[in-house]
């Protein structure tokens, strides 16, 4: 392959951008013609993860599954982007365990009430009038974390510009 493989591990609130700057940054790889993959919670949740809910419990189980997977990308030389919300400061820490030194951690940053106005999916409306239990940020808590490898603000920056961010920041961990 003649390519390092990299778990770019995105996290935060549902709508904070996770997998559009995942999106945009796998496109710009593929122009330099890398191999990648997009690992995304909320589609894995329709097969690998079909049987999981949002309770801590299956929240990790969830978080485990998809560090496994991104490992064996990751082993192949595929740089692996994963969007998943990982809440707690607890299952980015068994994440980045399980995945080991191939690891990049990213904090896609908005506020509850920005991912709210946005609510692309509608599941901020939903979740408001108590039809999503366990709504991360509402009913389930999401810790903020202290120090990310990167920290990405999506309220005061385009895609574009945190897209290439991210890429400037994991550029020394893919080449050559
Ligand atoms: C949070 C939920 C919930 C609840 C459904 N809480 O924005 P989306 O739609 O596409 O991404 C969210 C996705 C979250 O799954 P993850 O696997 O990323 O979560 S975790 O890391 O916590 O296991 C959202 C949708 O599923 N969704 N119900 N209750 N997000």
């Amino acid at each position: 392959l003649g390519q390092r493989g990299l778990v770019i591990w995105m996290y935060g609130l549902s709508g904070s951008g996770k997998s559009t700057i995942a999106n945009a940054a796998e496109r710009a790889l593929h122009e330099e013609g890398r191999f990648t993959v997009i690992l995304d919670g909320d589609n894995l949740r329709s097969g690998l993860n079909a049987n999981l809910g949002f309770s801590d419990e299956d929240r990790l189980e969830n978080v485990r599954r998809v560090s496994e997977t991104a490992k064996v990308f990751a082993a192949n030389g595929i740089i692996t982007f994963v969007s998943v919300i990982t809440p707690r400061a607890a299952l980015r820490g068994l994440a980045r365990g399980i995945v080991g030194e191939d690891f990049f951690e990213v904090y896609v940053q908005a506020s509850f009430e920005a991912c709210a106005q946005r609510d692309v999916k509608g599941l901020y409306a939903k979740a408001a009038k108590g039809e999503i239990p366990n709504f991360t940020g509402r009913d389930s808590s999401f810790e903020v974390p202290e120090k990310p490898d990167l920290l990405l603000d999506t309220e005061s920056t385009t895609v574009a510009e945190v897209a290439a961010a991210l890429l400037d920041a994991v550029r020394g961990r893919i080449s050559p």
